[in-house]
């Protein structure tokens, strides 16, 4: 079973590879759904084979807030401007959290809310190539004046793999942070456990104090935001249900993030209880680890999620 469906939630046009709201994947591996806004992958649930039933059960390996998709897809029917969308992949880019100087610009920066370019669409045996860019624009250049292109390439097969190359397409160097701000579903976040962090520095967000972390496993029993640095890359997410493997090539900072009950109710995109099912863990290059790209010159990060 191999499918690629263009959808759109505007009654005006006819949706296709130039201009579609959504794209709904669908191979011998997966099925997966990605947002135009922000070239965003919402869902990607793998399809396994089970020996004993030889059912095909599914296991997804990203969440998504059903409200914010909810509010999402009601602001297109409705014409409205839209908002980022809570779930998936959100890519921040070219500045991570809040602006460093202007708080009136969009937390986590302009490319998790800019409508992409399909670029390309390929099947191979391996599942779905989908190669989608962003280049500088007007509301781009408005907020931050440096041309630049970034090239996200998602591989949907047995693995879900992001690649993405940040290229400095001016005449002079720019710095930038980006993150990939993934939301991860687990079964109740108080029973699960973040594995591969241990011995690394971290600035608690909520105390801005800096700490080691000194316990193999991160748990969580309350509001939880820390940017880690000097990470290894490879991390495992686990609790009673299941387990997701993430491995990385350059990125050197990971952002934890969990809101608990109090942030989640301060949201207004996710339902009051859904503090309890998922966890964010955020493959990044930010603050001491930003980027300094010269003229003519590309940064290049992968990650796959299993
Ligand atoms: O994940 C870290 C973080 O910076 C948190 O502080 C929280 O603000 C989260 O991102 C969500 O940000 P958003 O703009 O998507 O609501």
């Amino acid at each position: 079973m191999s499918a690629i469906r263009f959808k759109t939630f505007n009654s005006t046009f006819t949706a296709n590879q130039h201009n579609f709201d959504v794209i709904e994947i669908e191979n011998g591996f997966c099925r997966a759904v990605i947002a135009r806004q922000g070239a965003q992958i919402l869902s990607f649930e793998r399809k396994m084979n089970n020996a004993e039933t030889d059912a095909v059960d599914s296991k997804s390996l990203l969440w998504c807030s059903e409200l914010s998709l909810q509010q999402f897809l009601d602001d297109l029917k409705s014409d409205r401007k839209t908002k980022a969308i809570r779930g998936g992949i959100p890519l921040c880019f070219p500045w991570f959290g809040g602006h460093p100087t202007d708080a009136k610009l969009p937390a986590h920066g302009f490319a998790r809310t800019q409508l992409w370019n399909l670029t390309s669409v390929d099947e191979s045996a391996q599942g779905h190539q989908l190669l989608f860019t962003l280049e500088n624009n007007s509301v781009t250049e408005a907020v931050w004046q440096h041309p630049f292109c970034l090239t996200l390439r998602i591989s949907c097969g047995k693995q879900l793999r992001m690649a993405l190359a940040i290229e400095n397409k001016g005449d002079t160097a720019f710095d930038c942070e980006f993150a990939w701000h993934s939301y991860f579903p687990v079964n109740a976040i108080e029973n699960a456990r973040i594995d591969g962090l241990q011995g690394k520095k971290f600035l608690d967000q909520l105390t801005n104090q800096t700490y080691v972390q000194e316990h193999v496993q991160i748990i969580f029993d309350q509001e939880t935001d820390r940017i880690y640095q000097d990470v290894d890359g490879h991390y495992l997410i686990q609790d009673e249900r299941q387990q997701i493997k993430i491995d990385t090539n350059h990125c050197q900072s990971a952002i934890v993030w969990n809101p608990w009950i109090e942030k989640t109710k301060r949201l207004g995109d996710v339902d009051a209880q859904a503090w309890r099912d998922f966890v964010c863990l955020e493959c990044a290059n930010v603050r001491e680890h930003r980027l300094h790209i010269e003229a003519g010159a590309s940064a290049e990060f992968s990650m796959t999620i299993a």
